[in-house]
């Protein structure tokens, strides 16, 4: 059963109106003025996120194993966080939010005292390129590898999957690409229909499209299915498709007795 506070119950709502009028283009950073919003802005920006986020938890249900370490990495506000802390059947499990925005944690730690799971949350603000991991049977990147430089991506992954049990997971989401420039027509057209229907107006949808367009990239399905592959991951299901947004679970088999 999902257990997880309801957006309706989520402690404030701050309208995001940050690329409302004329501005300077300049890169998107996750600074104070995104976390005030920010509950707002993914829920209204990102098709299926209101979606992904139980699942989350029904994944970490059935894949955390006893006395095992959860990651959160690239946390924000902690809903994917929250998402597994209920999920988590047991309570020797260790479980750890981490995100490299000093604005998102500490916005993440008062949204996890309001939170009612007695089960302990680690937050670190740190990078998730250095963060120790370890002992790992469910972790989660809910749309923040597409954050990082794409040159680092491979080798995190594979500190990833060298830390993750036999039987455990990766749940992966991302924004893709696609190598149809017609299928990537129909895709953004339609991401962009989906934030107008959300209230964004045209002048919104394009600033923020500047202003992110060298900050998030976007890899293709293939290219992200064949590096969790490489990077030690046996079997790599996609679980959750809306338009230009998917959610991928990487695999690490069970060790097989001979
Ligand atoms: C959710 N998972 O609500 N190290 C640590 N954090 C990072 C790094 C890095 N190298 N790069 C980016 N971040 C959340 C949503 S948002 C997605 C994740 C979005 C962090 C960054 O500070 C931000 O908080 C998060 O990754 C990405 O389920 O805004 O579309």
């Amino acid at each position: 059963m999902v257990k997880s506070r309801k957006p309706s119950e989520a402690p404030e709502q701050v309208t995001d109106r940050l690329f409302a009028t004329e501005r300077r283009p300049e890169d998107f950073r996750f600074d104070a003025s995104v976390a005030r919003v920010f509950p707002d802005m993914i829920r209204r920006s990102v098709p299926g996120y209101t979606t992904i986020i139980p699942m989350i938890e029904v994944i970490t249900e059935q894949y955390a194993q006893p006395a095992s370490h959860c990651y959160d990495l690239g946390c924000s506000l902690g809903a994917s966080t929250l998402a597994m802390r209920h999920g988590l059947p047991h309570a020797d499990c260790r479980l750890f939010g981490v995100d490299n925005s000093s604005a998102m944690i500490e916005r993440c730690e008062h949204y996890i005292a309001l939170d009612d799971s007695p089960l302990p949350v680690t937050l670190r603000c740190e990078d998730i390129l250095d963060t120790e991991l370890s002992n790992a049977s469910v972790t989660t990147l809910n749309f923040t590898l597409q954050f990082v430089d794409p040159e680092n991506r491979a080798s995190l992954l594979e500190r990833i999957a060298e830390a993750t049990l036999p039987g455990g997971v990766l749940i992966l989401s991302e924004k893709i690409r696609f190598e149809s420039e017609a299928q990537q027509a129909i895709q953004t057209r339609l991401h962009h229909e989906f934030k107008r229907a959300n209230g964004y107006s045209d002048l919104e949808i394009s600033q923020k499209r500047t202003a992110i367009e060298q900050v998030l990239i976007p890899e293709t399905l293939a290219a992200h299915k064949a590096r969790l592959l490489a990077a030690g991951f046996n079997d790599v299901v996609v679980w959750y498709q809306c338009f230009n947004f998917v959610s991928m679970l990487a695999i690490k088999a069970n060790e097989t007795t001979e």
